[in-house]
């Protein structure tokens, strides 16, 4: 079957959250449902507002163009739309675009009967997102916590909030975050080398099969974590990824104020050298 063909198989009613029948259908080959129209919403109007504020601005060069958040003073009420409103209205389009974008995962998920994994781990991005311009703003009591939108403004933010806590590379949950990012790359080279490797024979031969891959890596090192394992690995080093990057910056003026090497005088506090 081609696969054009076959997916009408799976066209099946119900699964919705929200609307019952009403959004249940499909505009091509994409699923609609109530959380398709939302987004399309949020997302339609969010564009629209970062191009209204592009032209306020006084550049279209893309690298350039930059939507701010309010001054810190406006604390957590709102702002004039040119001064930081437009920021809070796009953070709130945006914000109900990737959610919309949730829940219409998990509605195709049921609705195929399968598990929930997809839209959990897209849950853990937007919980990132969320955390940089949302939950830390309110922690710290004023929306220009929030980034730039931009592509230089929210590297230059990046930089000046690192560099607020002296060298953010000693945050050890920044460590923890960059290990598993590093983890995550290793073990997907291991695994897309391993997969093209038993799907490029020499020439002639037929592709080789799972036994293959593990049988590889039990010669090479003694184990393998096996075809599924790869798998919940991956997912679960990425995860991680996420995670710990949204709590190392979430800590970062609510919990600890001074420069991240400091938090190391632990080590050196501890008491059979503390008085050498
Ligand atoms: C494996 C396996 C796969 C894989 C890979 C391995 C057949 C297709 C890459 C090897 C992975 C191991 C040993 C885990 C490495 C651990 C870390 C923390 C990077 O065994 O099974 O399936 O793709």
């Amino acid at each position: 079957m081609a696969l054009l063909t076959f997916e009408k198989k799976y066209r099946v009613r119900g699964g919705t959250l929200v609307g019952g029948d009403l959004f249940d259908f499909w505009v091509g080959p994409f699923f609609v449902g109530f959380f398709g129209v939302t987004t399309i919403f949020f997302a339609a109007l969010g564009t629209l507002l970062i191009f209204y504020g592009a032209a306020l601005g006084d550049t279209w060069n893309p690298w350039l163009i930059s939507i701010n958040p309010p001054s810190l003073d406006v604390g957590l009420g709102f702002a004039p739309l040119a001064e930081g409103g437009l920021w809070q209205l796009i953070t709130i389009c945006a914000t109900g675009a990737f959610v919309s974008w949730t829940l219409r995962q998990v509605e195709i998920a049921r609705k195929l009967g399968m598990g929930l994994h997809v839209p959990v781990a897209f849950s853990v991005a937007v919980f990132a997102y969320v955390t940089l311009v949302i939950i830390r703003p309110v922690l710290m009591g004023a929306w220009g916590h929030g980034f730039p939108y931009g592509i230089f403004s929210h590297l230059d933010w990046v930089n000046n909030v690192g560099y607020a806590y002296g060298n953010f590379h000693y945050n050890p949950v920044h460590m923890i975050a960059i290990t598993f990012f590093f983890t995550n790359a290793f073990a997907l080279a291991l695994h897309g080398s391993l997969i093209l490797s038993t799907v490029n024979p020499p020439k002639g031969q037929i592709i080789k099969t799972a036994d293959h891959e593990d049988t590889y890596f039990r010669d090479l090192i003694g184990y393998s974590i096996g075809p599924l394992g790869i798998h919940r690995l991956g997912l679960f080093l990425a995860l991680s990824a996420g995670f710990f990057s949204a709590i190392c910056i979430v800590i970062s003026g609510t919990i600890w104020f001074e420069e991240w090497i400091v938090w190391w005088d632990w080590w050196l506090e501890l008491p059979w050298w503390a008085d050498l």
